[in-house]
């Protein structure tokens, strides 16, 4: 082992002996996404859940690492590959499995399907199916939490895919001029579907860019989920208290193609078989174990408790059901008929026509 990585292993060491408990829970938490994500691709096989699929398997430590470092009340947003940010921002597995089915019982009653989960009570704010979509939403939260002077954080995860975006500018800018207490996680996995980084981008230091906008921002081993938790951790603390916009360039990679369907004729499987080997989990379990906090006996609890969520999330999703033909009309504009509008807001709407 060089001796930058051995001094590496030595601080995961001590961090996990001072809060074993901690470290195996973001073992847990990855494991979560890892096996419900597992049982989605075989449903999707099996035809229970149709339309578009991301998944985010080998990128877990991202998501575990930053959500860990979040209190209640604050925001996430994210992209079409969220079903672990969902889950692990407190979506129910089922709720967001029957939202992947097209049930009511989902967490959008089945409208938006797996890219577009959204949870109003747990302030997760999608499910964004346009690249780099989610930045500006993010920065009017953060701008809605400074104007009313809460104390909140907004979380925002995007692929690297977004930088090439006018919205990743513009929201990158006006965070940095308002200076907004948001926390934006480019998960770099160095494809944005079929086209590498260094393909798209004249600079591929993402962090540099974040920067030339005057936010402090800084590269993290994406599959290391104690880095990431330090990391975010930090950012989220200086967000909180005030000290406008982060940003942290996550390195991760995909394991998986990019969606259901993807023949990955633009990577070679040299390169997969590479990151594989410093799969998120694995890592981490292998730390744990080195530090002599996890027996046996408690790994398989870990894989007990998250083979039993998952398979309860199954037995809810297969029990749902098709929304109501009826209801087909509802939450499309406003649930209130004309005739419900009061006098205020007929006059306010009078006014309006021309
Ligand atoms: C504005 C826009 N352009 C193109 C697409 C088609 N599209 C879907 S995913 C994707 C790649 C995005 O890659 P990245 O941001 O790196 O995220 P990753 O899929 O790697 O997580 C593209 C181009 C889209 N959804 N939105
Ligand atoms: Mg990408």
């Amino acid at each position: 082992m060089n001796p930058e990585r051995a001094e590496r292993a030595e601080r995961a060491a001590a961090r996990i002996r001072s809060n074993p408990e901690h470290a195996r829970r973001l073992l847990h938490q990855m494991l979560r996404v890892r096996r419900f994500e597992e049982k989605c691709v075989e449903l999707y096989s099996a035809a229970k859940i149709r339309g578009f699929m991301h998944v985010y398997i080998g990128e877990e430590a991202v998501a575990a690492g930053v959500l860990a470092t979040l209190e209640p009340g604050d925001a996430v947003v994210a992209t079409y590959r969220e079903h672990g940010h969902a889950l692990l921002h407190g979506v129910a597995a089922g709720a967001i499995l029957a939202e992947m089915y097209g049930f009511e019982q989902g967490c959008c009653h089945g409208r938006g399907g797996s890219m577009h989960l959204f949870d109003a009570a747990t302030r997760f704010f999608g499910g964004n199916a346009i690249v780099a979509g989610g930045l500006p939403v993010a920065v009017g939260l953060a701008l809605a939490d400074k104007m009313t002077g809460r104390s909140r954080v907004t979380v925002c995860f995007f692929g690297e895919g977004a930088v090439a975006e006018g919205e990743f500018h513009e929201s990158l800018n006006l965070a940095a001029l308002w200076q907004l207490p948001v926390l934006f996680c480019c998960e770099n996995n160095l494809y944005a579907m079929g086209t590498a980084l260094g393909r798209s981008e004249s600079q591929t230091d993402l962090a540099l860019k974040a920067a030339s906008y005057e936010i402090p921002a800084w590269p993290v081993d994406g599959m290391d989920v104690l880095a990431v938790e330090e990391a975010a951790r930090r950012a989220v603390s200086a967000v909180r208290a005030g000290s406008g916009p982060h940003f942290l360039e996550l390195r991760t990679y995909r394991f998986r193609a990019h969606s259901m369907y993807d023949p990955e004729r633009y990577r070679e499987k040299a390169e997969v078989s590479q990151w594989l080997e410093r799969d998120p989990i694995d890592l981490l379990r292998g730390a744990v174990e080195a530090a002599g906090e996890l027996s046996e006996t408690q790994w398989s609890e870990v894989q007990a408790q998250v083979d039993a969520e998952v398979q309860a999330a199954v037995d809810f999703a297969e029990a749902g059901t098709l929304e109501p033909v009826e209801e087909l009309t509802r939450h499309v504009y406003t649930d209130r008929a004309a005739t419900d509008l009061d006098a205020t807001d007929r006059d306010a709407t009078d006014r309006k026509r021309p």
